[in-house]
């Protein structure tokens, strides 16, 4: 991470890395995600709530699981776990022995999908599993997503957008601001092309706008803590078929909860374990 990511990070609250994917892994991503197009399950209009603005006409499609999924169809997701154009963004970001927290999860919106009245943990009380702080020269984030492109996200498109600089707000946000009624002026919405990928602080207060766009958006979001920080109990256990054939890279992401000190694996910066 260079000095000057470090300094949007610290400023922003997210940062966009561009080009992670080829365009040919993006279309093996997409491939396998139209494999699997029946098991996305649309919600109930509720992300919305009783916001005026963030309504739609249809609900936000979710399909988890894509990390056990038969092969060849979970290859392209389990590359993304310590992918090595990423893991030296959440050394920086989570420190070293970061581990993942909840199960991978893909969000589709088609045109008319609602939006998510904006939500996130900085102010006015503080998380101890959702923060972002500064102290002794460096960041250190609790909860922080990283959120996968398989579709690009033009502006007026709508979907994850957030209000830059928030996570380090001290006062309560405004509710009729996190239902995008007011104050949409300090609001963004994040433009994206297909094999970008989004990283930002669960302390930032973010949501999704209302899909406007006539194609289909695809964000896969993973969910990482610090080494030994968890927010979510999904490692106990995880699901049949998450730990089969995992590469000790992939493996280390995935282990509990533990002190470093702890004889816990740690990547170097390449994503690699020293020694495997
Ligand atoms: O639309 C997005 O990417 C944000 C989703 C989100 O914040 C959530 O599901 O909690």
């Amino acid at each position: 991470m260079t000095e000057v990511e470090k300094y949007l990070f610290d400023i922003n609250g997210y940062i966009v890395v561009r080009d992670v994917l080829s365009e040919e892994e993006v279309a093996k991503a997409n491939e396998a995600i139209d494999h699997h197009a029946d098991q996305i399950r649309e919600r109930d209009l509720s992300l919305s709530r009783d916001s005026t603005t963030l309504k739609g006409v249809t609900g936000r499609g979710d399909l988890g699981g894509l990390l056990a999924w038969e092969r060849p169809w979970r290859d392209p997701f389990r590359a993304m776990i310590a992918h090595p154009r990423i893991v030296p963004y959440l050394h920086e970001i989570l420190g070293p022995g970061f581990r993942m927290d909840h199960n991978a999860g893909l969000i589709t919106m088609r045109e008319g999908a609602e939006g998510h009245t904006f939500h996130g943990s900085s102010g006015p009380g503080f998380d101890p599993h959702q923060y972002y702080l500064f102290k002794n020269g460096r960041m250190h984030n609790g909860l922080t997503v990283v959120s996968w492109q398989f579709a690009d996200t033009n502006e007026g498109d709508g979907g994850f957008c957030l209000i830059p600089g928030s996570h380090k707000g001290n006062y309560p946000c405004p509710p009729e601001m996190k239902k995008y009624e007011q104050h949409q002026e300090f609001i963004k919405q994040i433009t994206a092309r297909a094999g970008d990928v989004v990283i930002f602080t669960e302390a930032t207060t973010h949501g999704t706008l209302p899909w406007k766009a006539k194609h289909q958006r695809r964000s896969l979001l993973f969910r990482y803590s610090p080494n030994c920080l968890a927010y979510a109990k999904s490692y106990l256990p995880w699901p049949d078929g998450m730990l089969d054939d995992l590469t000790p890279e992939q493996q280390a992401i995935l282990e509990p909860p533990y002190h470093t000190r702890l004889d816990r694996p740690i990547l170097d910066d390449a994503g690699r374990l020293p020694g495997a």
